[in-house]
């Protein structure tokens, strides 16, 4: 409706104020947050990058982009964590991979894994193979999920999962994969144990993963 079509543009035209405004007005108005990014913010960025993917726009336009979306996500996952999580269910341990700088899907990811009672300790980005498995072992996660944005960096999920066959500690996590150059495919080929293709897709295969 017309609040996700604000979205949408208030990322196109790289405008902060209005991004923060539009996601104001749909909490107040009680539209679903989750919604409102997944059919509004997340597509204006990502017409954003096809347009720098096709050279009408350059890196500064994308930062500005970005930064526009990080205003705006801020609003909708405070929106989204006051719905709270119940009784703890597991620990996920996330990162954005060594060498990708890219986070704001992780950041909703996050949000949304908070809300059903998953604790989640979060690395943030261009986080290194060995410290996520330091981590992992330090805080005893049920499971490790990367992220990763660049068809480079997807390379680092795979490493992740060779070290813990190497170290012999495969067993001892479920792992979970994500971006927007990962598939299931991927996620096979490298013997992740899931995939998921958004937020909501990555509580319910964390879920699945808990039980
Ligand atoms: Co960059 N970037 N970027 N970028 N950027 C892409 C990824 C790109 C596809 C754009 C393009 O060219 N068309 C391209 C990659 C091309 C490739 O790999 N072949 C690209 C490039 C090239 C680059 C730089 C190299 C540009 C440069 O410097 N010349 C550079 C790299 C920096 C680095 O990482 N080392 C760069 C930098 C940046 C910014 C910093 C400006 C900014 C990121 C800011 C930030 O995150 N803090 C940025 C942005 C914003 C993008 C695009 C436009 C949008 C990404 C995004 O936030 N999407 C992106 C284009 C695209 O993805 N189509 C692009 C919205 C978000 C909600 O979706 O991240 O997919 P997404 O997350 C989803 C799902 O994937 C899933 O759930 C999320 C919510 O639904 N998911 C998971 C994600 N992680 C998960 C983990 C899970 C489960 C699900 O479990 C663990």
């Amino acid at each position: 409706q017309e609040l996700i079509k604000e979205a949408i543009d208030s990322i196109l035209d790289y405008n902060r104020e209005a991004a923060t405004e539009v996601a104001k007005k749909a909490v107040e108005a009680g539209v679903d947050p989750v919604t409102m990014l997944n059919e509004g913010f997340s597509v204006g960025i990502r017409e954003v990058g096809e347009r720098f993917g096709t050279g009408e726009v350059f890196l500064p336009q994308l930062i500005l982009a970005a930064e526009t979306m990080k205003a705006a996500t801020g609003i909708l996952e405070e929106a989204i964590a006051e719905k709270g999580g119940s009784t703890k269910k597991g620990t996920f341990l996330i990162a954005t991979v060594e060498g990708d700088a890219h986070d704001i899907g992780k950041g909703i990811v996050v949000s949304l894994l908070k809300t059903q009672g998953i604790e989640v300790i979060d690395l943030g980005r261009d986080v290194s193979t060995d410290k996520i498995i330091e981590k992992a072992l330090e805080v005893n996660a049920d499971i490790i999920g990367t992220s990763a944005l660049l068809t480079t960096t997807i390379m680092a999920q795979k490493k992740l999962e060779d070290e813990l066959r190497a170290r012999n500690l495969r067993d001892r996590f479920k792992t979970m994969v994500g971006g927007a150059p990962v598939t299931q495919r991927w996620a096979e080929k490298i013997g992740a144990d899931a995939y998921a293709e958004d937020a909501a897709d990555a509580v319910e295969k964390a879920l699945e993963l808990l039980a």
